[in-house]
């Protein structure tokens, strides 16, 4: 079996929102397995290479504002598929329609802010996976 890893971030609003464990729990409750775990003061850099490839988009920058309002938990989670797993236990990117169920649809709402809020990141590929491990975890 290919095991995989992906990058998992509990965003400034999860911590702030004390959704640190809920977040964990239900990566565990699935039995993916976290092999890497800290909390970080993200600085502008590493969060300008992260999201790179929204660099020009109308919420690059209240993105970047966002992301270093406060620390963030980043995750290397390992299992199974885990880097379309975990996409799929953090739901659809606006917490409006994340369906239940879901960490975003169950705990998050937009509240109007310039960026969508939405308590947790998830790599999107492989590719993407190795890419942000090795920013977040050198
Ligand atoms: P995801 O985090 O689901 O992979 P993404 O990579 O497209 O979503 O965008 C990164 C983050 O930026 C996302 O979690 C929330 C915010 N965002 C995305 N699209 C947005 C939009 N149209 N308006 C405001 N914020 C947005
Ligand atoms: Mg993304």
């Amino acid at each position: 079996s290919q095991q995989e890893q992906t990058l998992v971030l509990v965003k400034p609003d999860g911590v702030r929102r004390n959704l640190i464990g809920e977040v964990l729990a239900r990566i565990e409750r699935k039995g993916y397995v976290v092999t890497g775990l800290k909390l970080v003061e993200a600085e502008r850099e590493l969060l300008e290479k992260h999201y790179e490839e929204h660099v020009g988009k109308p919420f690059f920058e209240p993105l970047l504002e966002f992301m270093m309002s406060g620390p963030i938990v980043a995750a290397r989670v390992e299992g199974h598929g885990v880097v379309e797993g975990f996409r799929s236990l953090a739901g659809a990117t606006n917490p409006t329609t994340a369906a239940p169920g879901t960490i975003r649809g169950d705990l998050g709402r937009d509240w109007g802010a310039k960026v969508i809020e939405n308590i947790v990141h998830g790599s999107d590929s492989v590719d993407s996976a190795e890419r942000e491990l090795a920013i977040w975890f050198g």
